[in-house]
């Protein structure tokens, strides 16, 4: 999954056209690399960041999910406001990413009787403060689980199919680095017992990275990519990354050792 933002300060070009282009060359170019899926963004969500209006998120995220439409790319829509989940849904989005995992008012009406796929994420507090107070859990992994079946519950009784669901534990979202890779040693460990559930996993060029290798947000390429191999060998289905085309590399020769028979024979 290659990540799109399409927040002002995303593409440096001023203007409403030019970025809408900006935003499909970006796209295009991310799917050549190999993504699979785009998910289109419209707030960030990142630790302090300030929520966007309505109308705002409206105005950025439709007109882009109706270009990627056109020219039939796979797209999600990051975003946790019910009333975008409509617009992006009615504008021809094929999946629902939320970072608060259907919780908003209206939200699981907004995306029930599109069939879309749905994203639920886990995140404890909410973006502006999640990361201002220590964050702290009784077990991280057994806590995620139990948010996880607590949602699936509350899915289900609203009617919506398991199969459109992907879960994720929220890598960033109110967690220390402590937590952060407790859940990534243990990502299979977040699904509730007796299920499979895609896991989706983001931690491209997150802090979490920078607080092991000393870096800076534009210097750990190397760092998500590790994260992403990591990810993946730990169960990961999807992996939501800036950087397609260096992690669909070291996929490839991660998924070349499955394989791979002792003899060196197919
Ligand atoms: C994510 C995710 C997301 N992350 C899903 N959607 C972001 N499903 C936005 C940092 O610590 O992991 N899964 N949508 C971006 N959020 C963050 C959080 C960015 C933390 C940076 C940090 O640096």
């Amino acid at each position: 999954m290659g990540i799109l933002n399409v927040t002002p300060d995303s593409f440096s070009d001023g203007g409403r056209f030019l970025s809408r282009d900006a935003a499909l060359a970006r796209a295009e170019k991310m799917l050549a690399d190999g993504a699979d899926m785009i998910d289109i963004g419209g707030e960030s969500t990142r630790p302090g960041a300030p929520p966007v209006p309505l109308d705002e998120e409206l105005e950025r995220v439709v007109p882009i999910v109706e270009a990627l439409r056109a020219v039939h790319m796979p797209i999600s829509v990051d975003t946790y406001k019910p009333a975008v989940m409509r617009a992006a849904l009615d504008a021809g989005a094929d999946m629902i990413n939320d970072i608060w995992g259907l919780r908003q008012e209206g939200a699981l009406e907004a995306v029930r009787d599109s069939g879309c796929g749905l994203c639920v994420m886990h995140m404890l507090g909410e973006p502006r403060t999640m990361q201002l107070h220590e964050p702290f859990y009784d077990d991280v992994v057994g806590d995620v689980r139990a948010f996880f079946s607590e949602r699936l519950g509350a899915l289900a009784q609203a009617g919506i199919a398991k199969e459109r669901v992907s879960l994720d534990p929220g890598y960033g979202f109110g967690k220390t680095v402590e937590h952060n890779y407790a859940l990534l040693a243990h990502l299979r460990a977040t699904l509730p017992i007796g299920t499979n559930f895609p896991l989706l996993a983001g931690m491209s060029r997150k802090s979490m990275l920078g607080a092991i290798t000393g870096r800076g947000a534009g210097e750990r390429l190397a760092a998500s990519v590790a994260a992403a191999v990591c990810a993946a060998e730990r169960g990961a289905a999807i992996i939501r990354v800036h950087d397609v085309a260096e992690t669909v590399d070291a996929l490839k020769v991660w998924e070349a050792t499955k394989n791979a028979a002792p003899g060196g024979h197919h």
